[in-house]
């Protein structure tokens, strides 16, 4: 029997604002897919979601949502998973909205292993407002704001994760979405802050100047730079540097998590005494 995406959608805003071709509805699937496969309640699912493209996940699906401020999500879905630990937080953030403006959110977020699962929609371009730059922005490529060419290095978005603290660390492609979709069934599992780094393509603005127009090309771009984790780490040090690798890249599950070591902070404060727990000077 196909596969029924309308119980988990708000149909009435149907068709989505995304362009022609956009692999943000690939992603909004492979989630859907999963909450489906892990058997969760839309009632108890919230999904959070900040400015951009991106930012229209949250209007699509039926369940608690939050559209919040641009570069916003984390410290609101940080509030919300806090008053509510038995829910399960899905936050989607664009490349802009969750490394640039919300970059500093996003850190603290994986440094407090806060049980969130952090959706990138990594396009490598701001989508919604047509073409600035973005910290993904590869160096060489045009956008609106580096018409002669951008010379800012990129970097790789998961690294940053890992450097920070968070406990569970992926990254797919829209090109797959079965492993898009296995990826969310394993990270949504994880306690702790889950940080999914999902290649997309914005062929409208990203691909426009930089020959790549059609979603197509796009994504065989994208193609073009990934590779599994098991044939990346086999490569010469020095062919890395072309590549992203995919799959689950980190996972740790001997850290605590957040919401579990603010009921010790209230025990303590209850008790008033200083919360037990020992000192602990490296995040992992
Ligand atoms: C505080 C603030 N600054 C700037 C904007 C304008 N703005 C809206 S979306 C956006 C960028 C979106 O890019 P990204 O986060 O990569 O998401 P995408 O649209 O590509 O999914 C910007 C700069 C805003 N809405 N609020």
């Amino acid at each position: 029997m196909a596969f029924n995406y309308n119980e988990y959608l708000r149909t009435d805003k149907m068709p989505t604002l995304w362009c022609w071709g956009c692999g943000d509805g690939i992603i909004l699937k492979s989630v859907i897919r999963a909450i489906d496969s892990l058997g969760w309640n839309m009632d108890d699912v919230c999904v959070v979601s900040g400015i951009g493209c991106s930012g229209r996940f949250s209007s699509y699906l039926n369940c608690n949502t939050v559209h919040t401020t641009h570069g916003r999500t984390v410290a609101y879905a940080t509030g919300i998973k806090l008053a509510n630990p038995d829910k399960h937080v899905i936050v989607v953030a664009g490349d802009g909205d969750g490394l640039a403006i919300g970059g500093n959110h996003t850190i603290h977020g994986c440094r407090r292993n806060i049980d969130l699962n952090f959706i990138l929609i990594n396009n490598f371009i701001y989508g919604l407002t047509n073409s600035q730059v973005s910290p993904t922005t590869p160096k060489g490529m045009w956008a609106v704001t580096t018409q002669y060419g951008n010379v800012d290095p990129t970097f790789d978005a998961c690294e940053l994760a890992k450097g920070a603290g968070a406990t569970f660390i992926a990254r797919e492609t829209v090109t797959d979405p079965k492993k898009l979709e296995k990826m969310f069934i394993k990270g949504f599992q994880h306690r702790g802050f889950s940080f999914f780094d999902v290649f997309s393509n914005c062929h409208v603005n990203l691909g426009r100047k930089n020959k790549m127009g059609e979603a197509i090309q796009n994504q065989n771009w994208i193609d073009s730079i990934t590779m599994s984790k098991a044939k990346y780490d086999k490569l010469p040090e020095e062919e890395k540097i072309n590549y992203f690798p995919t799959g689950i890249l980190h996972h740790v599950t001997d850290q605590m998590e957040y919401c579990d070591a603010y009921d010790l902070v209230i025990e303590a404060a209850q008790n008033k005494k200083k919360v037990d727990i020992p000192v602990q000077v490296k995040p992992f």
